[in-house]
C-alpha cells in the first residue's frame, strides 16, 4: 500500500477576493502535494473556505445579500484561483456543508464530554477582522485614543455569555508536546515565538457567542453559535470523513502539514492541539507557518487597491513563471516583496537564458545531428559522471528540502545542475565535436538529455505544464516521469519530436 500523506491550505475566509498572499499558500501545498504524487505517496490535498463568523455575516450585510447567497457566491472566486493557479486539490471544503456541522458538533460534544467546556461570560476586546479575542496587554492606544490588535486591527468591547474551553489546564501538556514533537511549529524562530507565548500562561478561551447567528449552534443550547475558529479549525478532521471511522478517508487523519501564514501561527499551533487532545484526536504533525507579501513595498489590501490578482499575472507572464517566482524569490517562511520587475528577471534569466537555452542548445543539436534520435550512452568522462551524477542526486536532495518546506533551496539544487549543464556544454562544445568525433558528440548529448530528463522531471511541481512539454521533447513516456522511473535509463534510439523553445523572454511592450 503506498505511503500517505495530508496537506491542507488555511481555508480563507469570502469577505475578501483571493489575491497572490491566498495563491502563494496554495501553491505551495499543491507543490508538495504534487511532489508526494511523484514520490509514490497517496495524497490527500486539502482548501476550502471558512464561511461563518461576525465578520462574513459583515461583509454580506454590507454586499445587501444574504449570508448564505453571499458566501455562495464568494466562494466561487476562490475556488477559480485555484484553476487559475493550476492548484491540483483533492477537495475544496467550505464549512457551511453539513459534513461540517456534524463533525463540528462531534467535536464539541467530545470537548465537553472531556469537561473542558463551562458556561459563563466573555467580557473583553474582540477584533472582528481577525476574528480574535485579545487580552488588554496585547493591544496599542492609537493617537485617537482607539485601541487596535497587534495586526492592525480595529477591536470592540464584547459583553456577552459565553461557553468557554479550559485552555488554562493545557499549558503544561502544550509545553510537553512540544518538547516531544520538535518538528511541530516551523520555522524555528515560530516554535520560540509560541513556545514563550504558551510559557506565559494561557487563559480559558471563549468558544461561543451570542451577539449573532452566523454560524454553527451549540449543541444543546441554540442561543449560542461556535466561535468561527473553532468550526474552522475542525475543517482539517471533517474532510477525512470524521466522525464516521469507516470513512474512506479515515487514515489520512493526522495531517502531515498545515501549510499557514504568519497570521495565524497562535491558532493552529495553541488552540488547535489542546482542541484534539481534548477530544482525543491525534495531533498534527506539523504546522508550517509562511511569511508576509507585499507589493512594491506596500501591504496588500483592497482599500489600497493594490490587490494583484492572480489572473491577471498569469495572463501576463504565463502561469509556470508565477509559480516558479513565488517559490524562488523569497526564503520560505521570509517576508517578501512583489515586484513585477524581479518577476520578469527571474523568468528571463533562470527560465528562458539558464533552463531554456540548456534545453533548446542541447535538442536542437541532437535534432540536427543526430537525426532526432536519442543517443547511446557512452564511455564516461570525469565531467559526464560528474554532471550526472550531480543531477542523478536531485531526486534524495530535493526530498529533504521538500520535507522542511525549503522550496528555496530545492530550487536553487536543481539550478546549480542547469548552471553546471550550461558550463558543460561550453566546454565539451558538441556543436564542434561534429567534424572532429562524432562518437563524443553523441556521449555528450546524451549526458546533456540525461540530465534534462531529471531536472525536468522534479520541476515538475513547480512548473507542470513546461517540463511536460521538456519531458515529451525528451521522448519520455508519461507513464515513466516519476521519481522511482528515473532509475530505468530512456531507450538509446528514441525519435525525439521537433524541439521547441519552453520559455519565451519575456519582452516589455513598448508603451
Ligand atoms: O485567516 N502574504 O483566512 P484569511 C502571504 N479563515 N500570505 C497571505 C497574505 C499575504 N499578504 N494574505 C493572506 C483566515 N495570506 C482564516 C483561516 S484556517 C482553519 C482559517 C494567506 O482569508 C496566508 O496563508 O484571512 C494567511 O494565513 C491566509 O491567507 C489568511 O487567510
Amino acid at each position: 500500500m503506498k505511503p500517505k500523506y495530508y496537506v491542507t491550505t488555511p481555508i480563507y475566509y469570502v469577505n475578501d477576493v483571493p489575491h497572490i498572499g491566498h495563491a502563494y499558500t496554495t501553491l505551495a501545498c499543491d507543490v508538495l502535494a504534487r511532489w508526494k504524487r511523484l514520490d509514490g505517496y497517496d495524497v490527500l490535498f486539502l482548501t476550502g473556505t471558512d464561511e461563518h463568523g461576525q465578520k462574513v455575516e459583515k461583509a454580506a450585510e454590507a454586499a445587501g445579500m444574504s449570508p448564505q447567497a453571499f458566501v455562495d457566491k464568494v466562494s466561487v472566486a476562490f475556488r477559480e484561483m485555484g484553476a487559475v493557479m493550476g492548484i491540483s486539490n483533492d477537495d475544496a471544503i467550505r464549512t457551511t456543508e453539513p459534513r461540517h456541522k456534524v463533525s463540528s458538533t462531534a467535536l464539541w460534544q467530545r470537548l465537553l464530554a472531556a469537561g473542558d467546556i463551562y458556561l459563563g461570560g466573555y467580557e473583553g476586546w474582540y477584533a472582528v477582522r481577525d476574528e480574535a479575542f485579545y487580552d488588554e496587554g496585547e493591544l496599542t492606544t492609537r493617537a485617537d485614543g482607539s485601541k487596535v490588535a497587534p495586526s492592525g486591527a480595529p477591536v470592540e468591547w464584547v459583553v456577552e455569555p459565553s461557553y468557554f474551553f479550559r485552555l488554562s489546564a493545557w499549558q503544561d501538556r502544550l509545553l510537553a508536546f512540544y518538547a516531544a514533537h520538535p518538528d511541530f511549529i516551523a520555522p524555528e524562530s515560530r516554535r520560540n515565538e509560541v513556545l514563550s507565548f504558551v510559557k506565559g500562561g494561557l487563559r480559558d478561551l471563549s468558544i461561543s457567542r451570542t451577539s449573532f447567528t452566523w454560524g454553527i449552534p451549540v449543541p444543546g443550547d441554540e442561543r449560542h453559535i461556535m466561535y468561527v475558529w473553532l468550526d474552522a479549525l475542525q475543517n482539517y478532521v471533517t474532510a477525512t470523513g470524521w466522525p464516521d471511522a469507516g470513512a474512506a478517508r479515515a487514515g489520512f487523519w493526522p495531517a502531515d502539514l498545515h501549510m499557514v501564514g504568519k497570521d495565524i501561527l497562535r491558532f493552529h499551533t495553541v488552540y488547535w492541539p489542546a482542541f484534539l487532545m481534548s477530544a482525543g484526536l491525534p495531533t498534527p504533525k506539523r504546522v508550517f507557518a509562511h511569511g508576509w507579501w507585499t507589493i512594491e513595498g506596500e501591504k496588500i489590501s483592497k482599500s489600497l487597491g493594490n490587490v494583484v490578482a492572480p489572473a491577471e499575472l498569469v495572463e501576463s507572464y504565463g502561469l509556470d513563471a508565477v509559480r516558479f517566482f513565488l517559490l524562488r524569490e523569497v526564503p520560505f517562511g521570509n517576508d517578501g516583496n512583489f515586484s513585477r520587475k524581479a518577476l520578469v528577471s527571474r523568468l528571463n534569466v533562470e527560465l528562458a537564458n539558464d533552463l531554456g537555452n540548456l534545453a533548446q542548445r542541447s535538442l536542437s543539436l541532437i535534432a540536427r545531428n543526430c537525426g532526432g534520435v536519442l543517443p547511446a550512452r557512452g564511455a564516461a568522462t570525469e565531467e559526464d559522471v560528474a554532471l550526472r551524477g550531480a543531477a542523478e542526486a536531485l531526486p534524495a536532495l530535493l526530498r529533504q528540502r521538500m520535507d522542511s518546506q525549503a522550496f528555496g533551496d530545492a530550487l536553487e539544487d536543481v539550478w546549480k545542475v542547469i548552471r553546471a549543464g550550461n558550463g558543460y556544454i561550453d566546454r565539451q562544445a558538441p556543436w564542434a565535436l561534429k567534424k572532429t568525433d562524432v562518437v563524443r558528440m553523441g556521449h555528450v548529448l546524451r549526458v546533456l538529455a540525461d540530465v534534462l530528463r531529471v531536472v525536468a522531471t522534479v520541476l515538475q511541481p513547480v512548473m507542470p505544464g513546461s517540463m511536460g512539454k521538456m519531458l515529451d521533447q525528451l521522448g519520455v513516456p508519461s507513464e515513466a516521469r516519476d521519481l522511482a522511473a528515473l532509475g530505468t535509463a530512456l531507450a538509446e534510439g528514441t525519435v525525439l519530436p521537433a524541439p521547441q523553445g519552453v520559455f519565451p523572454r519575456f519582452v516589455e511592450e513598448a508603451s
